[in-house]
């Protein structure tokens, strides 16, 4: 249970409000229990999302104060290509306002209608722009991925057998990239295995295709290979991203996450054609390519978040931090996703809640009571996201999984904030045939999580009856 203690202290704090169960109550009445439709500052721990939400450190603030603004040939331009050159190696770098802009890029600038573009599992956001391109998104992750009780390492792994056969199904010349996110987000942050990576290198070799890293949580995922792949236990985390991007031809990024900002992303490549016709469509979108959408602060404190991401102590904390909140729920016995991630917990509510059908979104009856009962915003990542009418029978289809992610955001809750998330859910877990299935009010007809109204069914105040329930100062 035990993980090392934060390893940096408090030099600046941002006060969160004080809000009674009676407010929170209403707003997410008044939110349709939707919790994209609470306000931010009605939340005491909010685990919505581990993107943007980072604390800079002093040193990334100090640079903000460098910021050269210039419209061309900023100097903090020079600063960050050499740090990416230097972590990522490769020579194009193009700075992006955020990953889904690097996606979009990349995917308008390779694919074409029909096209096919494998990967562990896409994030949506990746999804969605290989689909806008008319293009076929495969998921190809092994198997134990996609199973919430598997306990393995590498559960990110891409199965190479899938890619080959992927590959000689549709042929090379309909799959232009093939692509490996790191972690693997949609499948619990999870980390792919370097003899993966190099594996997977191995069948694009046969077939000629580039491989492309979706980087994202790059400094995460070298740390489970440290800890967990034999033969890399003496190695720098820096020298193991390094020798992983080293099998690849380019990557996507959202410095979101691992690099430490609150906004901001990038392309990097080997490949100088793709990159001047890349560089040409930044230009009409985004910006002149020295900054690419951002401004020249930002590009200083991207780089220098890159280099704190990869501090080993940082990382040890980072991850078990995370492992943590898992372990406390697991002693309690609440259903997660094994083994745990490297941003986030994922409670398995189908498990925890089987008395509530998935037709009534038993993940989203969480999310609502997480925040009614304790101020903690999770999000569910089941029914209400991914369920769907079939487009012939008009029956209802719902995902295999009915998750509620915690994501935690790097280094700006302590770990006594991860114990209050922990009391708090194994209290709902205990009071657990109290919550109550919901059904939707309102729905949108694409992206319907973001903006659905639902309401509850035969409601029952789960908290109000119950003595003994967790309490926490901050949010009385
Ligand atoms: C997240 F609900 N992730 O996990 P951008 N690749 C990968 C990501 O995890 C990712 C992006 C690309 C988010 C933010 C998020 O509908 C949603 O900088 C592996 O956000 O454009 C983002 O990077 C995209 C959450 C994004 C969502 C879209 O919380």
């Amino acid at each position: 249970m035990r993980f090392p203690a934060e390893p940096f202290r408090i030099k600046v704090v941002e006060p969160l409000r004080r809000v009674t169960r009676e407010e929170r109550e209403q707003r997410i009445a008044e939110a349709g229990l939707n919790i994209f439709s609470v306000p931010a500052d009605t939340i005491y721990v909010d685990l919505l999302t581990d993107s943007g939400t980072s604390a800079m450190s002093d040193n990334q603030w100090a640079g903000l104060m460098l910021g050269d603004e210039s419209y061309a040939g900023s100097k903090n331009f020079y600063t960050f290509v050499e740090t990416v050159r230097d972590i990522f190696g490769y020579p194009h770098v193009i700075p992006t306002h955020q990953g889904r802009m690097a996606e979009n890029l990349l995917f308008t600038t390779l694919l074409k209608k029909g096209d096919v573009v494998p990967n562990n599992i896409h994030f949506d956001t990746t999804r969605a722009n290989v689909e806008a391109q008319q293009a076929v998104a495969l998921d190809l992750v092994v198997d134990e991925g996609l199973d919430p009780t598997a306990d393995l390492p590498f559960k990110g792994n891409l199965d190479p057998e899938k890619l080959d056969r992927a590959l000689a199904e549709h042929g090379p010349e309909r799959i232009p990239v093939v692509m490996l996110t790191v972690t693997n987000n949609s499948g619990g942050g999870q980390p792919v295995s370097i003899a993966n990576v190099k594996a997977v290198r191995k069948v694009c070799d046969r077939y000629g295709v580039p491989l492309f890293f979706d980087a994202c949580r790059f400094a995460e995922n070298s740390w489970f290979v440290k800890q967990r792949e034999p033969g890399y236990q003496d190695r720098e985390v820096i020298d193991i991203a390094r020798e992983m991007f080293s099998y690849g031809d380019g990557c996507t990024m959202s410095a979101k996450k691992d690099g430490l900002v609150n906004i901001g992303g990038f392309l990097a490549m080997k490949n100088a054609e793709w990159a001047e016709r890349i560089t040409n469509l930044l230009i009409l979108v985004e910006g002149f390519p020295t900054y690419g959408g951002l401004a020249g602060r930002d590009l200083e404190a991207i780089a220098r978040g890159l280099r704190e991401v990869l501090n080993e102590d940082y990382l040890a904390f980072r991850v078990g931090q995370v492992a943590h909140l898992g372990d406390l729920l697991v002693q309690a016995g609440v259903p997660i996703v094994k083994p745990v991630g490297g941003h986030a917990v994922y409670i398995d509510a189908k498990r925890m809640l089987p008395h509530i059908p998935q037709s009534q979104f038993p993940g989203q009856s969480l999310v609502v009571a997480l925040y009614r009962e304790y101020g903690i915003r999770a999000v569910e990542v089941g029914s209400l996201m991914f369920g769907h009418k079939d487009p012939k029978t008009g029956a209802d289809v719902f995902p295999q999984l009915e998750l509620v992610r915690l994501a935690i955001p790097r280094r700006v809750y302590t770990t006594e904030h991860m114990r209050y998330v922990a009391d708090s859910v194994i209290q709902l877990f205990n009071e657990r045939e109290k919550l109550r299935g919901l059904r939707l009010s309102y729905e949108a007809p694409v992206l319907r999580h973001f903006t659905a109204r639902l309401e509850e069914i035969g409601r029952a105040d789960v908290a109000r009856s119950t003595p003994g329930r967790v309490e926490h100062s901050a949010t009385r």
